[in-house]
């Protein structure tokens, strides 16, 4: 990738994701930079498809579609849960882990299908992979992925972060991303070390 093009304090960005938890970190992590960050869900947009095989494929369809529809440039956010013992998976297809009949997600279902799955492996490694795109509305994009390893832990810990945190404990850490601190989440995450490279290039 070559120099991203990038972003002046007081721009309008949209943060492309219709999930809550990843809305509010990546506000927290463009608060010092003077984006006027919208929501795609406060500006109506609709959800594409996400028919892509990885992070990034995933993060670039959800930007570019924000961008062309908002005309203003946008940042999405792939992410998932990785599990050695299941090859990478849920991987890509984490948010349908924890999708319900009614379309709904329970996270709570979604960990205990996922640890139903994994019977009693030697290994238990495990990492969340964060890809972001920034989309432009002329059709740039450049994507900046960033990864955290740790384990995965049974019964899940925790009730702060949101969606897989409760499951996932850091290399090296004591608590689970559902029970750390958001700052310390911040300064390990798979989603700020994305940030810290999308920051270098575009920011
Ligand atoms: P958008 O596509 O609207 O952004 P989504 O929830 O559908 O929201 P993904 O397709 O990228 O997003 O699904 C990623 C899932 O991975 C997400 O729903 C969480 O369950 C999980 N996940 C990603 N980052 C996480 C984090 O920091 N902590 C816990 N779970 C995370």
């Amino acid at each position: 990738m070559g120099d991203a093009r990038r972003l002046a304090r007081g721009d309008r960005l949209v943060v492309a994701t219709h999930n809550a938890g990843k809305l509010r970190e990546i506000g927290e992590l463009l608060a010092p930079f003077g984006i006027e960050a919208v929501s795609a869900g406060a500006l109506g947009l609709p959800e594409p498809e996400e028919t892509g095989e990885t992070f990034a494929e995933n993060a670039t369809i959800k930007a570019r579609a924000a961008a062309t529809a908002a005309n203003l440039p946008a940042l999405a956010d792939d992410s998932g849960f990785c599990i050695a013992a299941l090859r990478g998976g849920p991987g890509v297809r984490t948010a349908d882990a924890a999708m319900l009949p009614d379309g709904s997600r329970d996270y709570g279902v979604g960990m205990a299908r996922v640890r139903a799955n994994l019977g009693e492996p030697e290994n238990t490694a495990a990492w969340f992979v964060c890809a972001l795109a920034l989309a432009w509305p002329d059709g740039r994009v450049d994507v900046f992925e960033g990864r955290v390893d740790g384990t995965w832990v049974w019964p899940p810990r925790g009730e702060r972060g949101f969606g897989f945190d409760p499951m996932f404990l850091p290399e090296g850490g004591s608590e689970t991303f559902g029970e750390m601190d958001p700052e310390a989440k911040h300064a390990i995450s798979h989603r700020a070390r994305a940030f810290a490279l999308f920051k270098a290039k575009a920011l």
